[in-house]
């Protein structure tokens, strides 16, 4: 079993701009990073209801000057199968993304870091935060215990006293433009935010995790490890609050979290969804944590997930 610590860097694009919050004791804001520092505020202002809201995010990315820009979401579904969607104004292909080992870009340490948003972390369902960042932070142990990974370290920042989340910030929903780490969980949402990645999806969508890349200076996403998998530079994730949370019962924030997780470590969609049965209720062969909708309490990592991890992870930090 490999030991959870906690890492003392956080990145940020703008230390001047960053609220951090006094009791976020954790955090020594003088190890902060900045990366650009111009016109933190435009970011709302630029946002423009296109209808593509990965197009949008990233029209706002680029006018703050950030070195990011979103290249993919993923979400889940509750009783209809999620999707993936791919940012596409560069042709048509649809490159993977992964982490960079070491990627000095990401403060040059080649283990994973996540940290849990506990600002919006109680559920309208009821679910104290406590419940919920524990769910969530056995989801993280559940992947980082896989024994094919061992070079893989998946370290936490714990629950943090901050509102984290760079697409909430975007869109004038809270958030923060300037923190990130690697993995953010950044919080339980309530619609808007999910109406804004698919009509009425506020409705259907569980969870969705967003994968941004580092670009460059002409705001081409980079490979400089030349795997042929564009570099992440952080995935974040967030959980719609419409949905009846519960723990150990539908919907389960651990088996949410697992999905979500999963994604945030460079897993796609995988299994056929079909409906059976008198309630014509959503099944998936083979049914795996991976599969693109919730089809009920699953805290195992199954066969396909292991695979698909290890085939990502088990060479880490030498791929
Ligand atoms: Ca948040
Ligand atoms: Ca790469
Ligand atoms: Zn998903």
């Amino acid at each position: 079993m490999k030991k959870l610590i906690i890492p003392l860097l956080l990145l940020a694009f703008s230390c001047e701009n960053v609220e951090v919050e006094k009791s976020a004791s954790k955090l020594d804001p003088s190890l902060l990073m900045s990366l650009a520092s111009k016109n933190a505020d435009g970011a709302r202002k630029t946002v423009t209801s296109s209808g593509d809201i990965l197009a949008d995010i990233n029209a706002a990315l680029a006018s703050r000057g950030m070195q990011i820009q979103v290249s993919m979401m993923e979400y889940y579904g509750a009783d209809e199968t999620g999707n993936t969607v791919f940012f596409n104004n560069r042709g048509n292909k649809q490159l993977s993304a992964d982490f960079v080992p070491a990627d000095p870009r990401r403060g040059g340490d080649a283990d994973i870091k996540y940290l849990i948003d506990d600002t919006e972390s109680s559920t309208s369902s009821g679910l104290t935060g406590a419940q919920t960042n524990s769910a969530i932070t056995s989801s993280m142990n559940t992947w980082n215990n896989i024994s094919c990974s061992s070079g893989l370290a998946i370290n936490t920042f714990g629950p943090l006293p901050i509102d984290f989340g760079i697409v909430q910030f975007i869109f004038g929903l809270g958030g923060n433009g300037g923190l990130f780490t690697d993995v953010m969980h950044a919080g339980f949402l309530p619609a808007p935010l999910f109406d804004a990645i698919a009509p009425n999806g506020s409705s259907f969508i569980l969870g969705v995790t967003f994968t941004f890349n580092w670009v460059d200076g002409d705001g081409n996403p980079t490979d400089i490890d030349n795997n042929g998998k564009t570099d992440v530079a952080l995935r974040e994730i967030y959980y719609n609050d419409t949905f009846g949370w519960n723990i150990g019962s539908t919907y389960d924030v651990e088996t949410v979290s697992l999905h979500e997780a999963g994604h945030a470590l460079s897993q796609g969609h995988f299994g056929k969804a079909f409906r059976s049965g008198g309630n014509n209720k959503l099944h998936f062969s083979p049914r795996a944590v991976m599969n693109a909708a919730y089809s009920g309490v699953q805290r195992e990592i199954a066969e396909t997930d292991n695979a698909g991890h290890c085939s990502n992870w088990a060479s880490w930090p030498n791929n």
